[in-house]
């Protein structure tokens, strides 16, 4: 079965500045892959360098993007080329013809019509192998091109080699940052043919050279058939260590052989969750395009030297470390869906992940918030906190969690003492509780967050026998409470005096709220929601207030961000009321319904989102996707059940997509969601069966799933309405002692 044929990296490329469908690339990369690559069709200085609509290739670009709003780094641009010398990046492209060329995980192959050559690369680790193919033998040259920043060339005429090394970079890397790379060829190098050109494209030797902005010229001396292969090895910490991981990694083995390689691996992930063919096919490329996304990030930062121990150049402090580093992805976005997901899928690489961000903290003196490579410090709240929480609360192993706890502890006790770590604003929301509006940005997003981070610490706290924070933590969980005002019924902006921030209305986004206006950033209380129901009046108040919030028209004011940001543009567009899909703090809200004993309502409008804002398509996002978040979204939805309250093992009931699955989890068991009289029409659930035995509670637990177990959905067309016991429901803080 081979489930890559479903994949299409494509999808969520169709993006711009103005409107995401996913802002994603088309990668092509080893899962978790160091080396990632992707088609470049646009010479621009910001993020968005590949559209599926262009018909011109700039090259083929090493890249380490994790999005267009980050930027890349280390990135380089290869380029085959014949004919009179053209080194401009305006003046270098060639066009191509994207339905003749071939975009999968494992490979890409392009053909540039202009040099009437192609271009193969199939993905390891932290190198690649390249074939190249020229109609004419003569003339025949590869262009390397560095970006921004200092770089260096190194020709070794008799190894048949190019090295050298790029610190192109948007941040988070110390001055001695730097891409290593080396590039061995098959053929001989045509010396006469080779340069290297500085940033104004005059040729500065040919032998070696640092500089900004390089690029290199490698005339080839290639056979009478205009073919030749070449290896990419790639490191963060040497010139050395790149020529040890391409020979590791790539060692004799040919181009083919590679290609089966990396196609294997893809195999094996992506038939971590088996799903039969007669199945419709376009849910299963959009399922296994999705679950391709989820494996694509954080990317592994780290090598293995000489002697086989793993070492990482660390962008917290410049300097080699032992173990391991993983990198591109921010808490705040992959704490909801991303990671829960790898909990169930893949534990032990988890295991490893964590105890890499236990080593960022050493290395840094913080807990990382967004790493790219080093922090870069986006985003409300510190939700690595979620992250390091639900491991413990699953038990997954492979991390030093008396140190996660200590660096956890740090920032919601310490204020920071730079920019970009730590909790801002931190004395003010100890002090009152929540952060003053007149004072600090996004008052009510970061104090949200915060009072859910002290959750998740008081669930670690517990784990760990800390019973004094456990219970300030605990407090500080409900502070949330203190921001709810109920004249408005939406949490609100709150100054210093106590008193309310003037003039609200709903539809104004930013001010007090991140990316969203009070009808998205009032919900981020996961970890209480039958205690915040409380405040609005009562679980059937607030369903009744979730009922409104889908029914009501996609409006916005653009508030304080002054214009039009892409989420409001694809909340509109997306039409699914005041549920913005295309942005975190709205993943939840349809799973909220369940919390609330209404599973109905999930089962509506979770599937009516997988069913019509999902596709394997350009345009197959409904925004932005962010390192797996939004594939994991759907993911988890297609399994029949969401992650609600990460920190929580529990995962609330939704309604399966397929009607069977089969999960090979880590530990050699399977658990197998079955689904019965399932179609768009029956998406309700009828019953539960777990083992054999009816389920009658609306979430199932982790230690449940990862047992091994047989799921069984009953399917109809008829919501089912009925009430709950709240042992029957997913936890709430609030109501904890009534559960048993
Ligand atoms: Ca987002």
């Amino acid at each position: 079965m081979e489930r890559l044929s479903y994949v299409n990296p494509l999808q969520g490329t169709a993006s711009v500045y103005e409107y995401s469908y996913g802002n994603t690339l088309p990668l092509v990369s080893r899962p978790f892959g160091m080396a990632s690559w992707s088609l470049q069709t646009r010479e621009v200085k910001d993020g968005w360098f590949f559209h599926p609509s262009d018909r011109r290739l700039n090259g083929v670009r090493l890249t380490r993007q994790p999005s267009p709003w980050i930027g890349d780094y280390g990135q380089l641009l290869l380029l085959p080329q014949t004919g009179p010398s053209c080194l401009a990046p305006e003046l270098r492209p060639s066009s191509y013809e994207p339905e003749k060329s071939t975009l999968r995980p494992d490979y890409l192959s392009v053909r540039f019509s202009r040099y009437r050559a192609s271009l193969e690369l199939t993905p390891a680790e932290r190198s690649a192998a390249i074939r190249l193919a020229y109609e004419d033998p003569r003339n025949a040259r590869l262009l390397l091109a560095t970006y921004e920043g200092e770089s260096s060339f190194q020709f070794d005429y008799a190894a048949r080699t190019l090295s050298g090394f790029t610190r192109a970079s948007r941040g988070g890397t110390p001055d001695n940052f730097a891409l290593y790379f080396v590039i061995a060829f098959d053929c001989e190098l045509d010396e006469t043919a080779c340069d290297i050109y500085n940033a104004e494209f005059a040729p500065v030797g040919a032998l070696s050279h640092t500089g900004e902005q390089l690029s290199a010229s490698v005339g080839l001396k290639l056979p009478t058939d205009g073919t030749t292969q070449a290896k990419i090895g790639l490191s963060f910490i040497s010139l050395e260590q790149a020529a040890l991981n391409m020979e590791r990694e790539l060692g004799d083995a040919d181009f083919d052989e590679l290609r089966s390689q990396a196609a294997a691996e893809w195999e094996e992930r992506l038939g971590t969750i088996e799903i039969k063919s007669d199945e419709a096919m376009d849910q299963l490329r959009t399922f296994y395009t999705c679950l391709y996304r989820t494996f694509l990030f954080p990317r592994k930062s780290y090598e293995l030297d000489a002697s086989g121990r793993t070492v990482h150049y660390s962008p917290f402090n410049g300097k080699l470390c032992e173990g391991p580093m993983y990198s591109d992805v921010g808490f705040w976005d992959v704490y909801r869906t991303t990671v829960p997901l790898f909990s169930l899928l893949c534990p032990r690489e988890l295991g490893e992940m964590l105890q890499s961000w236990v080593l960022a903290y050493k290395e840094s003196g913080w807990m990382p918030k967004w790493v790219s490579p080093g922090e870069r410090g986006a985003m409300p709240g510190t939700l690595i906190d979620a992250v390091f929480a639900d491991a413990i609360a699953k038990e997954i192993d492979g991390f030093d969690a008396q140190t996660a706890y200590q660096g956890l502890l740090k920032h919601a006790t310490l204020p920071p003492d730079r920019d970009m770590v730590g909790r801002e604003g931190l004395d003010h929301y100890i002090r009152l509780g929540y952060l003053p509006d007149e004072l600090v940005h996004h008052s009510v997003s970061h104090s949200l967050d915060y009072a859910y981070g002290d959750f998740c610490l008081s669930v670690i706290a517990r784990a760990l026998g800390d019973g004094e924070s456990q219970l300030a933590l605990s407090e500080r969980a409900r502070n949330y409470r203190l921001l709810f005002d109920a004249e408005v019924g939406f949490m609100r902006g709150r100054q210093e005096s106590g008193a309310w921030r003037p003039d609200f209305n709903p539809l104004d986004w930013g001010g007090p709220y991140c990316e969203g206006g009070a009808w998205q950033c009032s919900w981020a209380v996961q970890h209480d929601i039958r205690g915040y129901a409380e405040l609005l009046g009562g679980s059937e108040q607030m369903v009744h207030k979730l009922d409104e919030l889908f029914a009501a028209k996609p409006h916005f004011n653009v508030g304080s961000y002054g214009m039009e940001i892409h989420e409001m543009s694809e909340m509109a567009a997306a039409d699914l009321g005041q549920f913005a899909i295309s942005n975190q703090p709205s993943f939840h809200f349809p799973y909220l319904f369940t919390a609330l004993g209404a599973p109905s309502r999930t089962q509506y409008w979770a599937r009516k989102t997988m069913e019509e804002h999902f596709s394997a398509e350009p345009n197959g996002l409904p925004g932005d996707e962010d390192n797996g978040s939004l594939s994991a979204w759907y993911i988890f939805g297609a399994m029949g059940m969401y992650p609600l309250c990460p920190g929580v093992p529990e995962y609330t009931l939704g309604s399966p997509l397929f009607g069977s699955m089969s999960v090979k989890l880590q530990n050699g068991r399977r658990l197998d969601i079955q689904s019965v009289n399932n179609s768009s029409d029956h998406k309700y659930v009828k019953s539960v069966a777990l083992n054999g035995e009816t389920h009658e509670k609306l979430f199932f637990t982790h230690a449940q799933l990862t047992e091994g177990a047989k799921i069984v959905f009953q399917m109809t067309d008829e919501a089912i309405l009925q009430s709950y016991s709240p042992q029957q429901l997913p936890f709430s803080q609030s109501d904890v002692s009534d559960r048993g």
